[in-house]
């Protein structure tokens, strides 16, 4: 993985044109939620029933969607480039998975995995719509997914395959990310100051864009395609 020259970063944006929407801007907040206040240690505890509403809400959409061009496409480059290619991504959706990449660094968990908040118990839950909700471990703790929140830290061993990849890369893809949300965000200035090129994908500005040496603005899943 770390010897890879090419790195692609990619954020909920390359999943939006699959029908999923990304988490910032108008359509990336539930019932007028933002992301902080629903992927947080707290909430869970305070909230359980809206927290797996909103988690509940978000399996079905993702269930009913395919991976995009955007996906298929670096899927393609992994196939063709084999170990000079490595995949970061912040997503949880599993579309990269579906759309046939292989080597997938995931920061931010599995939105598909929950785990107990009693026993540490983790399984695959793709059960959708979940019923009842909040879902219960079969030692009658609650359950969450076994995602990243807000104030937790990323998994350690993921973390390091990112920043090796980042810091080895010669090319690092930003795609469909805000770059807002660290330390993952952090990623672009890593391989930025290891002398990679770095090239953003995105139709709107981001604070990435500054470390830039191309900015493709558009639709992830019209310009991917085009670099094969
Ligand atoms: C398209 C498109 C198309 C649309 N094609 N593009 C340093 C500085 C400042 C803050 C911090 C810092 N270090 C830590 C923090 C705090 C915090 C943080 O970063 N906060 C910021 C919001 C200010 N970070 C953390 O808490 C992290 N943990 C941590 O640092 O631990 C150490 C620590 C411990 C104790 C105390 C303090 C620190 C953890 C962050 C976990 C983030 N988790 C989430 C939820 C995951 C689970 C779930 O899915 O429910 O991860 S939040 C959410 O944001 C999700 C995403 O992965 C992440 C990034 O969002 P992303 O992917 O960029 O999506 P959007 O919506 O923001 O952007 C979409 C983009 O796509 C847009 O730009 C569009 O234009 C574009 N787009 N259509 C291409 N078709
Ligand atoms: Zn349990």
């Amino acid at each position: 993985m770390g010897a890879a020259r090419i790195v692609a970063f990619t954020g909920a944006g390359i999943s939006a044109e699959s029908g999923i929407p990304a988490f910032r801007g108008p359509a990336g907040f539930w019932r007028n939620y933002p992301p902080e206040k629903l992927a947080s240690p707290q909430a869970l505890p305070s909230d359980p029933r809206l927290v797996w509403e909103w988690y509940d809400w978000r399996c079905q959409v993702i269930h009913k969607a395919e991976p995009n061009p955007g996906h298929r496409a670096l899927a393609e480059i992994e196939r063709r480039a084999r170990d000079q290619f490595a995949l970061v991504t912040q997503n949880v959706d599993g579309l990269h998975d579906r759309a046939g990449s292989y080597r997938i660094v995931k920061l931010h968990g599995d939105i598909w995995q929950v785990r107990c908040v009693v026993c540490g118990t983790e399984q695959r839950n793709e059960q959708v719509p979940l019923e009842p909700l909040p879902p219960r471990c079969s030692c009658g703790g609650l359950l969450r997914p076994a995602v990243v929140w807000f104030g937790k830290t990323l998994p350690a061993g993921a973390w390091e395959q990112a920043v090796e990849a980042a810091q080895r890369a010669e090319v690092f893809l930003v795609i469909g990310t805000s770059a807002l949300v660290y330390p993952a965000a952090g990623l672009v200035q890593m391989a930025r100051h290891s002398g990679a090129r770095v090239a953003i994908v995105n139709p709107d500005p981001t604070p990435a864009d500054e470390l830039a040496d191309w900015i493709l603005r558009g639709q992830a899943g019209e310009i991917l395609p085009r670099l094969l």
